[in-house]
């Protein structure tokens, strides 16, 4: 189905075919792994340390000091992403602590100067290219280490008044900050060969934060443009409308309902989400999604034509938690015999209504309808007006027929209609290791 009309004129201009096929790979893939990984790595206690204990750069410069990941064996990473069934990827290159993860002419508050003193941006990217997998990059906006940029609610030094505001920002400029974001994000699409995802944070709107309304955004996007003509870039750099520049919108951290419109156009669509909370590794934190949570949440991203990006934050010596690792291997034992029901699959035509305690995928090239029972039914399966709709049923993990049947029994509990069908399912859940 296609999902887009629009044209993108105010900035660039491009046919909406041309944008189909530009979102093309990224629609197909539908599952991507984030990468939260910096030298908040260290404390262990949620990237935004810095803000949460208020901690001041001198203090924080201990984290800079001693940041040396001599485990960081990027292949490995790639390979469980692989395993697990994704198909991008997307790494911090620096965060709001404002720390560089790549080699940059324009700071010296990067990783080359840390004792590893290579660039991981660059290892990275060759190791996840290498076993196929799509490149973006995570560049925050916010940066709460470069002396021009404005303190606002959200920064470490926290300006709560208006008076608090105008006092803390006296004398710095951010027209100066503004040309170094712009430095930053040429260096890392300049010098890392193709990068398919430019995933900017952000700048959502809120109390002193929003003053200064000022990354450049215009001037930004068209160089990022030209520099990647092929990229894909995230709702959150301040270009207000969907047809304005951007090409994906990111709902963080909750079940989207509905696909999300904009003037009745669908809008292409990625949630990012953690394992547990927080987005860089915390050592201490015990509210990991489990493994069903993890899966019901792909799905459902699918059967509302969305992407899942599902977050792993790193440890300080280069490695995953062993929590990340399992869930990501038991996504990956799924995705092997589900998968088709995740690529290139998107939400259900309106003409099926889903079940209760269930979800729909669809493939439209295919034209085959994946129905995920949330809760095994035991035997009988009531699908209303599927009847003229479905030639064959089968389960996925082994493509076993599943008998269709007339609707059974003919009771006033529960009626059916000439058009209903009925799965003939087995009594217990087919054998399968997975949920
Ligand atoms: C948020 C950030 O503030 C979080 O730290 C994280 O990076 C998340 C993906 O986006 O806005």
């Amino acid at each position: 189905i296609s999902q887009t009309s629009f044209s993108q004129k105010k900035i660039w201009s491009e046919t909406e075919e041309e944008k189909t096929e530009r979102l093309a790979w990224w629609t197909e893939a539908r599952f991507g792994m984030f990468i939260h990984w910096g030298i908040y790595a260290q404390a262990a206690r949620h990237e935004w340390v810095k803000k949460r204990e208020r901690i001041s750069d001198e203090d924080y410069q201990k984290y800079f000091d001693v940041f040396d990941p001599d485990m960081f064996d990027p292949a490995d990473w790639a390979k469980k992403a692989k395993a697990a069934g994704m198909k991008y990827a997307v790494i911090t290159t620096k965060h709001h602590d404002g720390f560089n993860m790549f080699a940059s002419e324009f700071n010296d508050y990067n990783v080359m100067n840390t004792p590893y003193g290579k660039d991981i941006i660059k290892e990275w990217v060759d190791a996840f290219r290498a076993e196929g997998l799509g490149i973006g990059f995570y560049y925050s906006l916010i940066d709460w280490h470069h002396p021009e940029y404005t303190i606002d609610r959200v920064h470490p030094q926290s300006a709560n008044t208006q008076e608090e505001y105008d006092e803390l920002n006296k004398g710095r400029d951010m027209s100066i900050y503004r040309e170094y974001l712009k430095n930053q994000v040429r260096e890392i699409l300049t010098n890392y060969g193709k990068v398919d995802v430019l995933w900017l944070d952000y700048s959502f709107p809120g109390k002193f934060g929003k003053d200064h309304d000022d990354w450049g955004s215009e001037e930004l996007i068209k160089m990022v443009r030209r520099l990647q003509p092929g990229i894909l870039v995230n709702d959150r750099l301040d270009l207000k409308d969907y047809q304005g520049g951007w090409d994906f919108t990111t709902p963080e951290q909750f079940k989207v309902q509905k696909w999300p419109e904009e003037n009745g156009v669908r809008i292409p669509w990625e949630t990012c989400q953690t394992f547990s909370g927080s987005w860089g590794y915390y050592r201490d934190e015990h509210t990991w999604k489990d493994n069903k949570q993890l899966l019901v949440l792909l799905i459902e991203s699918v059967s509302k034509g969305g992407n899942l990006l599902l977050n792993v934050g790193p440890t300080a010596r280069g490695t995953f938690d062993h929590r990340a690792d399992k869930a990501l291997a038991e996504m990956g034992e799924w995705m092997k015999f589900n998968g088709r029901s995740v690529y290139g699959c998107t939400q259900a035509p309106d003409e099926f209504v889903a079940p209760d305690n269930t979800l729909l995928t669809y493939n439209p090239k295919t034209n085959r309808l994946y129905v995920h029972l949330l809760d095994y039914p035991m035997q009988n399966f009531l699908m209303r007006d599927f009847g003229d709709k479905v030639k064959y049923a089968q389960f996925l993990h082994d493509a076993s027929e599943i008998k269709i049947g007339k609707p059974y029994g003919h009771w006033v509990a529960q009626e059916t209609s000439e058009n209903d069908i009925n799965l003939l399912l087995p009594v217990n859940k087919p054998n399968v290791e997975i949920p």
